[in-house]
């Protein structure tokens, strides 16, 4: 689906809006019977277009503390279905539709929320549902009339206009929306950014003159942080490679551009090699990072050799650890064959959508070389693309070597797909490493000129002109 919503908020409630907020508000006080019945409070947002919306529902628990939830609601007409939905299992039968927790967000204390949602189809006007039950007990304990917020006013959740210009003072906190990024608002953004090479490497081109062309310069949205864990990476030296990554997020912080922590797997290709180191770093860095709104988070770069099955059981082990600390940022999933969704392993996609694994608000990621592949890799691509939430986190322009010549017309089809499809990315590599795919000519991290293309390669200038251009960021 690559509709854009055309509707974002509408007043509260207004008689026969089409897609309207509807807030069912119950202000239950918590009980003081440990076996009585739960209050809730839910608040259902959507935006809708001609034939689809995406609605996204934000659960309170108000009552005693619940181990597992189930949403209940009912669509008021019967040509409303849910086609997708994330951070629950939703099933329909006839109007009625539930949504059950999933293991990670099941447990919900006294005044705890979580949110979930999910994209829909219509074929008639569609009110939105105003009753929700929580565990069978209906979110009606509302004590007062609902005088407030008015009615025309936006609803609460509403973020108010950013007041800086950087990426993230535009679009906050991330979240997966259907197969979308979406920012604050609530509306699909694409981000365009540069990965690092190796920190073991080149941790002499990432400093704040670097980092300042980056987000001044080529206006970049993302800086990618690749820790390779093994080859003199991570394995060797854990609390030195998580510090430097967490400086790195810090300088992104700083210039206003989201971090993508890359946990750089790469040989041996099975994940599970790595799961216990993962879980320490993940752990750390999530900790660390839990408060900040720019931060996503990549926990195996390529998985290669190994089934699809072994990755899910990988990702849904890995993904609690940061979950436990970092509940609301989007975490992306490596796929099979060197994350080429399986298709460099004779596979495809289906294998995801049959088997997704068990977590919200996250993305799988797709890599490519443009010189090594072409059609059927980007017929795959735009095949998922309406299934699964993609994320192209490392990509180059040349051949997937690394080295080699620009191979404009592929580089040139990929970004035009990726930015019509609005799916983020990340470009091999922004260092100066003498090989065809690093945007610097070697020897410009000691020199320390980084902005303007005196010292970029064909690369570096191809990406630098294609990032440049002005990002279309919805603030309503
Ligand atoms: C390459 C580097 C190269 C390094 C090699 C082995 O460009 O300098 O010697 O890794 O570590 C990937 C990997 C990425 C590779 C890149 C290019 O994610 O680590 O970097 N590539 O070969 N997947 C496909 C291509």
């Amino acid at each position: 689906m690559t509709s854009i919503p055309r509707s974002s908020r509408r007043p509260l409630l207004a008689a026969g809006a089409v897609g309207a907020l509807a807030l069912a508000a119950a202000a239950l006080l918590p009980s003081t019977d440990a076996m009585a019945a739960t209050g809730c409070a839910v608040t259902y947002t959507t935006n809708s277009w001609p034939g689809g919306f995406t609605a996204n529902i934000t659960i309170q628990n108000l009552g005693n503390p619940v181990n597992g939830w189930t949403l209940g609601f009912t669509f008021p007409n019967s040509g409303q279905r849910v086609t997708q939905g994330w951070s629950a299992t939703f099933q329909q039968n006839g109007s009625a539709v539930t949504a059950q927790s999933l293991d990670y967000n099941g447990a919900l204390a006294t005044g705890a929320s979580a949110t979930i949602g999910f994209n829909g189809s219509w074929t008639t006007a569609n009110p939105d549902p105003t009753t929700f039950t929580l565990n069978g007990t209906t979110c009606t304990g509302s004590t007062t009339p609902p005088t407030s917020p008015p009615p025309t006013s936006p609803p609460p959740t509403t973020p108010p206009p950013p007041t800086g210009t950087t990426p993230v003072a535009i679009n906050g906190q991330l979240r997966v929306c259907g197969v979308n990024l979406c920012n604050q608002y609530g509306r699909p953004i694409q981000l365009r950014g540069m990965s690092t090479h190796g920190l073991q490497w080149f941790a002499q081109c990432y400093n704040d003159a670097s980092l300042d062309a980056l987000a001044n310069d080529w206006q970049a949205d993302l800086l990618r942080i690749s820790m390779y864990v093994q080859e003199q990476g991570y394995e060797t030296n854990p609390t030195g490679f998580t510090n430097q990554v967490n400086n790195l997020v810090d300088k992104a912080t700083a210039r206003g551009m989201y971090a993508l922590i890359d946990f750089h797997t790469l040989t041996p290709g099975d994940p599970m090699y790595n799961l216990d180191r993962a879980k320490t770093f993940f752990a750390a860095v999530s900790a660390r990072n839990a408060g900040k709104k720019n931060v996503i988070y990549e926990i195996t770069n390529e998985p290669n050799g190994v089934s699809w099955s072994t990755i899910k059981n990988y990702a849904e082990q890995v993904i609690p650890v940061i979950r436990a600390n970092h509940s609301d940022a989007v975490v992306l999933v490596g796929t099979r064959g060197w994350s080429s969704l399986g298709v460099s392993e004779g596979g495809n996609s289906d294998e995801i959508v049959n088997n997704p694994v068990r977590a919200g608000n996250i993305m799988y990621t797709f890599h490519f070389y443009a010189a090594s592949h072409k059609d059927n890799y980007r017929n795959e691509v735009q095949r998922a693309a309406s299934r699964i939430p993609l994320f192209v986190s490392e990509f180059g322009t040349v051949t997937y070597t690394g080295d080699g010549a620009v191979d404009s017309a592929s580089s040139t089809a990929w970004l035009d797909l990726l930015d019509r499809l609005k799916i983020s990315y990340a470009n091999w590599t922004y260092s100066d490493a003498n090989e065809g795919s690093a945007a610097f000519r070697p020897g410009t991290c000691a020199g320390g000129q980084y902005a303007g293309t005196a010292n970029l390669t064909a690369s570096g200038n191809f990406m630098r002109n294609r990032i440049r251009t002005p990002d279309n960021f919805p603030t309503s």
